[in-house]
């Protein structure tokens, strides 16, 4: 069922806290923590609570819980200080374009030079 925690979901299993991680901002809808693969100095993963494959599918289904997930990407941007040299919010959406957890997820990336994608 959509929004329902999904048993084999690495992010969904991070939420409960059944896999550790290294959180940095939590909400009553979201949790933001540290990628285990970091691309920039800042590298956060925003994730809804409510599991949905990819960011798309939270918006149509949850758009409450989509907005969390862009304002707390906001606050960690913020709170890591990357927001005044500017920062950049990812939501790979499908395999083509690189996405491997399917949960919905923000990337926060900032703290380094940050070529334009488009
Ligand atoms: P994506 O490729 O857009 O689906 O991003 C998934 C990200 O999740 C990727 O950058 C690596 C990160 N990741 C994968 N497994 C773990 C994990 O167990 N812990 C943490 N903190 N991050 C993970």
């Amino acid at each position: 069922m959509a929004g329902e925690a999904q048993p084999d979901c690495l992010f969904c299993k991070i939420a409960a806290g059944e896999i550790p991680a290294t959180v940095v901002r939590e909400t009553d809808t979201t949790l933001a923590f540290r990628d285990i693969n970091p691309q920039a100095p800042t590298h956060v993963l925003v994730i809804p609570r409510v599991h949905y494959p990819n960011a798309a599918e939270l918006a149509a289904g949850d758009p409450g819980a989509a907005a969390d997930v862009l304002r707390e990407a906001g606050e960690v941007a913020a709170r890591e200080k990357v927001d005044g040299s500017g920062y950049r919010i990812v939501f790979n959406t499908g395999s083509g374009a690189g996405q491997t957890v399917f949960h919905a997820h923000a990337h926060v990336l900032g703290g380094r030079d940050l070529q334009r994608l488009v």
